[in-house]
């Protein structure tokens, strides 16, 4: 085939030999040297891939895509088009400028050396909601001598993720065109939980921040939001049973999501193929939750006097688990997901042993100063209570540690450091294991850190591959005690993009050093775009600035 530079298939490090000259370049000198620019490399790099250099056109004017499913409708990949014409043409003055790429009339021998469509076609029908169990699979084809590229996908989920890697492929061209080179993908995620934490507790998000962090997953290939949305310090989610917990436990009457807040934010990452699983962290971490419901809050001693503090849940009372019963219901039926979070992190005891009402309860369960018993039946309860609503459910490794034992298909939270060794011990329990210990990204420092999060490999644990298969994913978190609607965004892109990486590619593209400059184009483009991203891999520029 003329003009191909070699068929490049899967993650091979050098995917164009310019890429490599480039990284070279920035080896060799060793010092402050633009990473420039590669064009139409994507991000997260897919599981096959075969690049030519052959060129084709695309027009500002006359590019068309098209649907076809078997629903009548594709209101998802409608929407999606509206949102991906703009990333790949531009929409302002400040974001792309290509020049208005006019066809050449019929007959011109330039003809052939445009796109004039993408064809999505879907197997399945364009509805619902994305779960577990949704097939993210798609293949994408761009040949050298058809005028359409055609996306292939079995769910509508596998056509979005089609559809971002679609839109990175193309570049401007030296003549300021768009343009996009004869490629063929076959892509599937490596991991199915893909998620990302946010915390708007310590701190409130805004709806449009929100949003702007939902885009951003979907443009790297992130499928679950966890939504820690309540926590000790705040308690912003406006409840429909219980109103008085976001009236006395938000910050003010402005901190809250609303009931159609919520709705707005799973409908927007629904469109977008992300999962929205909430977390009620408890028994610890609800001090906020106590100001509106009365005697939930273990109530603390001090040399025998109440010393006014109030400690986790108080388990040795029914009306906590009539008042959660209720409560799990509400949520149960608000969010469309099949999990909640329930936390079960960072119990204290303290408050526990210091209660009287406690202590006789202990005895009389038998439990005698084993706290992490009561911690158990706790957990237990409230883990019955959300089967019986028939949902999933997570919860933080805290739980097993303290050797209770949990519903064979619980999923467990890895958070603390030694995280190969609890993976061991997790998965040989027989539990589904989410990684989060080495991707906290509220952890800052000077440099590319980036580089540690995308060299961590997940499976790298002792264990059997019936004990690996477990292991269903990972999350990146950011937790919100120094985090706000001023630097969310700049803070956690494109350093989770890093992630994102590791849980959607194969196992084997893990060099950090090649992953540089394609990295370093796709913080170009979220730019491009419009995303205040921040720089990750020292001195620098893009071609365009935001
Ligand atoms: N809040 C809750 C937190 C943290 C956890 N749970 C946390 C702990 C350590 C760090 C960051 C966050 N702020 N509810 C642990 C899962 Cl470094």
């Amino acid at each position: 085939m003329a003009g191909e530079i070699g068929v490049i298939v899967l993650f091979s490090c050098c995917l164009a030999i310019a890429i490599c000259n480039v990284q070279q370049q920035y080896r060799e000198k060793g010092r402050s040297v633009a990473v420039t620019q590669t064009s139409g490399m994507p991000w997260p790099m897919p599981k096959q891939m075969t690049v030519t250099t052959i060129q084709r056109i695309l027009d500002v004017g006359s590019f068309q895509f098209l649907v076809s499913s078997s629903t009548q409708r594709c209101d998802i990949i409608d929407e999606a088009f509206v949102r991906y014409r703009k990333y790949i043409f531009g929409n302002d003055d400040r974001t792309l400028k290509f020049k208005t790429n006019r066809k050449p009339r019929h007959g011109s021998i330039d003809q052939e050396a445009y796109l004039d469509t993408l064809q999505i076609n879907i197997a399945s029908g364009c509805d619902g909601y994305p779960s577990e169990e949704s097939n993210e699979a798609y293949t994408l084809m761009i040949s050298q001598d058809a005028s359409t590229a055609t996306i292939n996908a079995n769910e509508v989920w596998g056509a979005l993720r089609g559809l971002e890697t679609f839109s990175q492929l193309v570049y401007q061209n030296d003549m300021g065109l768009a343009v996009i080179n004869a490629t063929i993908i076959n892509d599937a995620p490596r991991f199915q939980h893909r998620g990302l934490l946010l915390d708007t507790s310590r701190h409130f998000l805004s709806l449009d921040i929100l949003k702007e962090n939902l885009e951003l997953m979907a443009q790297n290939k992130f499928n679950v939001f966890h939504w820690h949305i309540v926590d000790d310090q705040s308690f912003p989610y406006e409840s429909y049973y219980f109103p008085d917990m976001s009236r006395k436990g938000a910050y003010s009457v402005r901190h809250v999501y609303t009931h159609s807040d919520v709705k707005e934010i799973i409908e927007f990452a629904r469109v977008r193929g992300i999962r929205v699983i909430p977390e009620y962290d408890s028994p610890g971490h609800s001090q906020s939750w106590g100001l509106a419901i009365t005697n939930l809050l273990t109530k603390c001693y001090k040399d025998g006097q109440l010393s006014g503090d109030f400690g986790p849940i108080d388990p040795s009372v029914n009306s906590t688990f009539q008042f959660l019963q209720n409560f799990f219901l509400e949520i149960s039926q608000v969010f469309p997901d099949k999990f909640i979070h329930l936390g079960g992190d960072e119990v204290p005891f303290d408050c526990w042993e210091s209660n009287p009402d406690i202590t006789s309860f202990m005895t009389m369960m038998g439990y005698g100063k084993n706290y992490a018993l009561l911690e158990e039946y706790y957990m237990q309860r409230l883990i019955d209570i959300v089967q019986g609503l028939n949902k999933g459910y997570m919860i933080w490794q805290e739980v097993i540690d303290n050797g209770a034992k949990v519903a064979p298909d619980t999923i467990v939270h890895i958070w603390k450091g030694g995280y190969q060794d609890e993976l061991t011990k997790v998965t040989k329990l027989g539990y589904n294991a989410v990684l989060s210990a080495p991707w906290y990204l509220n952890y800052i420092s000077y440099g590319s850190d980036w580089r540690n999060y995308y060299q961590v490999e997940p499976l790298n644990f002792n264990g059997t591959d019936a004990q690996k298969a477990l292991v269903i994913g990972g999350e990146t978190c950011m937790w919100g005690e120094y985090v706000d609607n001023t630097n969310l965004i700049p803070r956690m892109w494109p350093r989770a993009a890093s992630v994102g990486e590791r849980l959607w590619s194969p196992m084997e593209v893990n060099s950090a050093d090649a992953a540089t400059s394609r990295l370093e184009e796709h913080r170009c483009r979220l730019l491009k775009r419009g995303f205040p991203v921040q720089p990750v891999n020292g001195p620098g520029f893009c071609s365009v600035e935001l």
